[in-house]
């Protein structure tokens, strides 16, 4: 799809992206001019921002802003932003490219830690055979908390190999296939049967630090964890906490608090932590550029943005 008979700037700010994203952005806006560096525009020239962790204030100089597109699914760096312009749409993407890498994540990870692999692993740098029985997936139960695009993409797909899975979210839903908790007064049940905890969840004022040494305290014995979500969803002390007594078997890491993470986290050598940089998925434009296409050509025309975000819930 092409935008036609409008013009303006673009500007996409991204350190951390797909280098080929400008290129194809202008090639697909041939009637804009897409800039990459906010000093290279005319302030009021600039209708869209596509952003991903820009400075603090960036935004506020663009008068004429109508759209702040986020290029990815998770919005939370935007409300550091103390100038963040209140009046302007923020939409985010949900790109079946991020989906498809994020659930052969979960899976990938379920199924090693459903089979023990990294117990297996640590028997072997003992030079130790330490036979584990394996269990049917059925056995397992593996609690998605965030039954969003992603959790229910991975809930279907871990469900579809066999494992019990259940949800828990904000709010009720239809048509989900797996069984599902809603709210504070479902959370102890789910976390009492998820033997796997995979947290899905955006970072928001509600679910910063939700995994403290009371959530770990009511948790299955030896259930395991993988975060994909923040890495602010978990207070940090108390995850090593339960992994140092036993509560928790293993963590998988893909998202933390201070990325990159430092060289001297104490999560790098820990042997019951599983570190991967951020990459469990990521936003590709070949299958994110056509929503951003459109919703500039929303924008522009005024009507309603696909994928809005919330800015009183947070996500
Ligand atoms: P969605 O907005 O589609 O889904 C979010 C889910 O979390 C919803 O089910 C929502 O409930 C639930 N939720 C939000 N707040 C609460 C709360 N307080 N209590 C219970 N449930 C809550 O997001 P996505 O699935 O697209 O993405 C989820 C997160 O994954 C992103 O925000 C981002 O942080 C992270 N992510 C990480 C990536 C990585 O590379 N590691 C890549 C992409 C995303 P409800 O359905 O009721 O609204
Ligand atoms: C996202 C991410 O939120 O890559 O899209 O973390």
């Amino acid at each position: 799809m092409r935008t036609s008979g409008h013009s303006g700037t673009i500007l996409f700010y991204s350190e951390a992206s797909d280098p080929s994203w400008p290129t194809e952005l202008q090639k697909a806006f041939p009637t804009f001019t897409v800039r990459t560096r906010p000093e290279d525009t005319d302030p009021t020239d600039v209708v869209a921002a596509i952003v991903w962790k820009y400075p603090a204030g960036m935004l506020r100089q663009f008068a004429n802003l109508r759209l702040i597109q986020v290029l990815g699914a998770g919005v939370d760096h935007l409300w550091s932003d103390p100038w963040l312009p209140k009046h302007v749409p923020i939409a985010r993407l949900v790109d079946p490219g991020l989906t498809a890498r994020m659930t052969e994540y979960v899976l990938l990870h379920s199924l090693a830690l459903h089979r023990r692999l990294p117990e297996l692993r640590n028997a072997q740098c003992k030079n130790t055979w330490c036979y584990l029985h394996p269990r049917a997936p059925a056995d397992t139960c593996i609690g998605i908390m965030g039954l969003g695009v992603l959790g229910r993409s991975c809930a279907d797909a871990l469900a579809g190999i066999g494992f019990n899975a259940i949800g828990w979210s904000r709010s009720r839903k239809p048509n989900v296939a797996v069984q599902t908790y809603i709210g504070a007064a479902d959370l102890d049940e789910f976390k009492r049967r998820a033997d796997i905890i995979v947290l899905l969840l955006p970072l928001t004022s509600a679910t910063e630090n939700l995994i403290d040494s009371r959530f770990l305290a009511g948790v299955r014995d030896g259930a395991a964890l993988i975060n994909v979500g923040r890495g602010a969803l978990i207070v940090e002390n108390a995850l090593i906490a339960a992994l140092d007594a036993g509560r928790l078997r293993h963590a998988v890491l893909d998202v933390f608090r201070t990325e990159p993470l430092p060289a001297e986290h104490v999560f790098w050598s820990h042997p019951k932590i599983t570190i991967t940089p951020h990459n469990s998925s990521a936003t590709n434009p070949a299958t994110a550029l056509g929503q951003i296409v459109e919703n500039v050509r929303r924008a522009v025309a005024g009507e309603k943005l696909l994928h809005l975000v919330d800015p009183v819930i947070g996500y």
